[in-house]
């Protein structure tokens, strides 16, 4: 492992943002945000991919606290330019926090302290970092884990406050590196714990800027002009289009009727708001902003979660059925594949739903 040495860092800032990403890209923008000129490539059809699925696992999380006393927690995040499918026959080289989007869900308690060790691996093009909204400290930690490529930073904080927190690249370019995949959760629970529940799981919400409209076969480049122009060609949940629904990778969370699940919902943005809905349902309590030291809302339809915040939110359905997790601006969901399913599993309840009545 190389190390930490400023002067290339701030080297890499200055000119890291010319370099193609992973050899695919005509238009990465440089620091000032103005088209770089590199190797033109033929992007009518998909570039090869580095990872089979960019989309992280909804039910990979870490195992809720049971625990007293505040501890200590070796945590690495490794920053990963992949190249991987938006949707069949499309492809986009994401910048990522372990290959996935979103990142790893971090789990921690009200008083626990992180040690985190950032990874920019050598096979990176650009400078990246981490900005930890459960971070306490200047830019939430983003100078202290600035890395170029081959170099690896850390750094130490305490959980001071409880709450779903998002974390995020916050290099000059962030909207940039926001939108190719690099945001995340990190959990902070209060000492008491969270209320049990059955299943818990994770989505992530962001946009994609891409050279091509939503559906256009080939590799897609990012396209700094519809970023800026707050123009995306996809809003994703998961990195992927319909990622976590019964025809792509399946539903992110199978219930039972008589069961609870709780969602940890965050917006990476860089730029959108998500009216975050379960089609068929409500949330039955709602932490908004994911604040844990207010009391939850209940029965709630519709929730605004702004880019850079979470919403930790619970559904029960008590009849079967694929529920449709969406952001109800509903164009984003019809023509640029925003969309999870919860699926619930269960004897009928025609008393409470009959979709044919005599
Ligand atoms: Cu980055």
């Amino acid at each position: 492992m190389l190390e930490v040495t400023r002067r290339r860092t701030l080297q890499a800032l200055g000119l890291g943002g010319a370099a193609s990403v992973a050899g695919c890209a005509s238009n990465a923008p440089t620091a000032d945000g103005s088209a770089a000129t590199t190797t033109v490539q033929d992007t009518s059809t998909p570039a090869a991919t580095d990872v089979d699925r960019i989309a992280a696992d909804p039910t990979d999380i870490p195992d809720p606290i049971d625990r007293d006393e505040p501890t200590e927690h070796d945590i690495t995040l490794r920053s990963e330019e992949v190249t991987a499918e938006i949707e069949d026959g499309v492809t986009f080289t994401y910048m990522t926090y372990g290959g996935q989007v979103p990142g790893p869900f971090i789990r921690v308690r009200l008083g626990d302290t992180v040690n985190l060790t950032f990874e920019n691996p050598e096979s990176n093009s650009l400078p990246h970092n981490v900005d930890f909204h459960a971070c306490a400290g200047p830019g939430g930690g983003a100078e202290a884990t600035t890395t170029a490529p081959g170099e690896t930073a850390e750094l130490r904080f305490q959980a001071t406050y409880p709450g779903a927190y998002i974390y995020h690249c916050a290099v000059p370019n962030l909207d940039m590196h926001i939108s190719a995949g690099m945001f995340g959760i990190i959990l902070v629970e209060p000492e008491e714990g969270l209320p049990e529940v059955d299943h818990e799981a994770y989505l992530g919400q962001h946009e994609l800027y891409t050279d091509k409209a939503a559906g256009t076969d080939g590799h897609h480049e990012f396209d700094m002009e519809s970023m800026r122009n707050e123009e995306p060609s996809y809003v994703l949940m998961n990195g992927e289009k319909y990622a976590w629904t019964p025809g792509v990778h399946g539903p992110a969370v199978t219930a039972g009727t008589d069961e609870t699940v709780r969602v940890f919902f965050v917006d990476g943005g860089p730029n959108l708001a998500s009216s975050f809905h379960p089609i068929g349902s409500v949330w039955e309590k709602l932490y908004p902003d994911g604040s844990l030291s207010t009391e939850p809302q209940t029965h709630i339809q519709t929730r605004e979660v702004p880019p850079g915040s979470t919403t930790i939110a619970t559904m029960n359905s008590p009849v079967p059925g694929d529920f449709k997790i969406v952001d109800h601006s509903l164009s984003r969901v019809a023509r640029k594949g925003c969309m999870a399913v919860v699926r619930a599993e269960g004897e009928e309840r025609p008393e409470i739903f009959d979709a044919d009545p005599e």
